[in-house]
């Protein structure tokens, strides 16, 4: 008969809340939970390694739902607990935290779903043995969902030191078509060895197949092991500090592909979501590669965090005292104050390392940079490309009022100043084989404004004339056979902004459709400047001398001169008349001096020189007109 004394009742009582609520202590009861229970012994033996007192853990799957692990450590103690009256492996095995009460354990692992103690698996196992090889002895006891079925016994004599625990998960717990997997077993175990390059871990799978797991060199051989089959540029980084009980291990290599693998650990948990040791160590990283770009070279664009991390395979263990794991699955280091630490630790190992060695130094700010420039060259292509497809007919916009007719050759494109002009030349226009597209004022705010691509192109109203006409822009991109005009007919007012307009136009099309001036395919519209009314006769005219040579003829017949304006002075059928109309209207066809001209133009409106400017303002109106009619 079992003595229910205070303590045992209260122990009870832990335990009971662990089977009722596991998932608070495991995480879940599904193949992941389940597997919690294997690291959970195993984290203690780790323990135990940590601690300097065990070299070598044994793991084994027995079968589908038995697991044994073994070690060579000091065993858990046996003694009678002086306050429990009871072996004092009974109180590690039936009691929550009582592992942390024997030792104080910095670095134990805390929070998240480890270290909840082997009591935990004890509650959560239908079967549970125990052996301890201590004191010259070995000692055995059996529990069945954490009570014990037996008393500590001494089965025999040992002249080595240790812990064996075998164990079944509960079927009542973990439903019985889940099975221990060795692959899952076997990657953490993995791990563990690389952190622990001090200890030598076996695991024997179910078939007899048995892994030795073994790496003196730690951190640089699994940073081989990761970086298996790839091409590293230089002799890998490797190095331990540690600051404030913040232990930090980091390896790293750069190789000549553009992955970026960074595994990072805390107290050998495998922190898969990251957090802020990950953080620290990509802060550390793009300071001090920027700080050396800055200091040693002429690179003037910016090197993003990415940029240093492009190649880079990289493994950050730190060792903490009390890590608070977050996020979806629990492997997301919490602990703010770790970012500082890491990043300031890293910062001063690198900025010394690359210091000391300028040939690593060189190799990595070469790859950094390199990954800057495909980047920039990259998303140049991405802008290119987008912006490729907004200049294509496929996107014509709604402000073109389009003709029917499909004879390119026959086919004109108005590009108007003004929304009545627009509105005139729409109404006026044969729309059989001329469009209309009307620009809303000035079309670039072009005072200070740098000639400059991504400007222009972000501009609305030059998007849409770049569309309408269809070929795209820049030299080598222009596609002939997509032009959609005959004939771009550039039409403004013969004012100043009218001729800014057109002086801009020209120039776009020369710096970036140069195929259409040297066609011979862009024309400026000539409207007339003055109306002459005779009694039922009108005349139009296009120049001061034309108007004054017609005046001095004519008798003293009465007339009406009208000066135009603008465009949006004519009506509908006033335009198409003066100049739409191709049996009637003048076009002056723009030649390549022209187009050179007007680019030379530009860049004096354009330019800071304030005096060239005004006397382009002053004469540009003139630049217009001064073409021969
Ligand atoms: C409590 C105290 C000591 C060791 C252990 C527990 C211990 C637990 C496990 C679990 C698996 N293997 C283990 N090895 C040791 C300290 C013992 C001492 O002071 O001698």
């Amino acid at each position: 008969m079992k003595k229910y004394d205070a303590r045992s009742i209260q122990v009870l009582k832990g335990l009971e809340g662990v089977r009722k609520r596991p998932a608070m202590y495991i995480g879940d009861t599904s193949e992941r939970g389940m597997h919690h229970l294997i690291n959970e012994v195993v984290d203690n033996a780790v323990d135990e390694a940590m601690a300097g007192f065990c070299n070598e853990i044994n793991v084994s799957i027995v079968d589908d739902r038995t697991a044994c692990i073994r070690d060579n450590g000091r065993g858990i103690p046996v003694g009678i607990h002086p306050e429990f009256g009871i072996p004092a492996v009974e109180v590690v095995l039936t009691t929550l935290h009582a592992g942390a009460k024997f030792e104080n354990k910095i670095y134990r692992i805390s929070g998240g779903l480890h270290g909840v103690g082997i009591s935990v698996v004890n509650a959560l196992s239908e079967r549970f043995e125990v052996e301890i090889a201590r004191e010259g002895k070995l000692f055995r006891q059996t529990y069945e969902r954490g009570e014990p079925t037996s008393k500590l016994e001494v089965i025999g004599i040992a002249d080595y030191t240790g812990t064996k625990i075998t164990f079944s998960p509960d079927s009542e717990i973990f439903k019985k078509e889940l099975s221990f997997k060795p692959d899952i077993v076997r990657i953490r175990l993995q791990e563990i060895a690389f952190l622990n390059p001090q200890l030598r871990i076996v695991f024997t799978e179910k078939e007899h197949k048995k892994h030795i797991f073994y790496y003196p060199k730690g951190m640089l051989d699994f940073l081989n092991y990761v970086n298996t089959g790839k091409k590293a540029l230089h002799k890998p980084i490797v190095f331990t500090e540690e600051k404030k009980n913040v232990k930090i291990e980091l390896s790293m290599v750069y190789n000549d592909d553009y992955r970026e693998n960074i595994l990072t650990f805390v107290n050998t948990i495998n922190t898969h979501e990251g957090g802020s040791h990950l953080s620290g160590f990509k802060a550390a990283l793009t300071r001090v590669i920027n700080d050396i770009v800055k200091r040693e070279t002429k690179v003037k664009f910016n090197i993003t965090g990415e940029d240093t991390r492009e190649g880079l395979t990289a493994i950050l263990s730190v060792r903490i005292p009390n890590p608070q794991f977050e996020g979806q699955t629990k492997t997301k280091l919490g602990n703010s104050e770790i970012k500082g630490i890491v990043e300031s630790t890293i910062n001063e190992y690198l900025s010394t390392y690359f210091s000391e060695h300028p040939k690593e130094a060189n190799i990595v700010i070469e790859k950094v940079i390199s990954a800057a420039k495909s980047r920039l060259a990259a998303r140049k292509a991405k802008e290119l490309e987008r912006s490729r497809s907004l200049l294509t007919a496929d996107n014509l916009p709604g402000k073109l009022a389009d003709c029917s007719s499909n004879n390119i050759d026959e086919n004109e494109l108005f590009i108007v100043e003004g929304e009545s002009a627009g509105g005139s030349a729409k109404q006026g226009r044969d729309r059989r084989f001329q469009a209309v597209l009307s620009l809303r004022g000035k079309i670039l705010n072009i005072e200070k404004a740098k000639l400059r691509l991504d400007k222009i192109l972000s501009n609305n109203e030059i998007k849409t004339i770049i569309a309408s006409i269809g070929i795209g822009i820049n030299e080598e991109e222009l596609n002939p056979e997509k032009l959609r005009y005959g004939k771009i007919v550039i039409m403004t007012d013969a004012d100043v902004d009218g001729s800014h307009i057109s002086t801009l136009l020209l120039t776009l099309f020369y710096r970036l459709m140069r195929l259409l001036i040297e066609t011979g395919r862009v024309y400026l519209a000539q409207p007339p400047l003055y109306r002459v009314k005779q009694r039922k006769q009108t005349r139009y005219f296009y120049s001061d001398e034309e108007l004054e040579a017609y005046l001095k003829n004519i008798n003293d017949e009465k007339y009406q001169i009208t000066r135009y304006k603008g465009l949006g002075e004519m009506d509908a059928e006033q335009l198409w008349e003066t100049t739409m109309n191709p049996e009637t209207r003048i076009l002056k066809r723009i030649s390549m001096e022209d187009a050179v001209e007007a680019d030379k133009l530009f860049s004096v409106l354009l330019g800071s020189d304030v005096e060239s400017r005004r006397v382009f303002i002053k004469e540009n109106a003139k630049f217009v007109r001064n073409l021969d009619v």
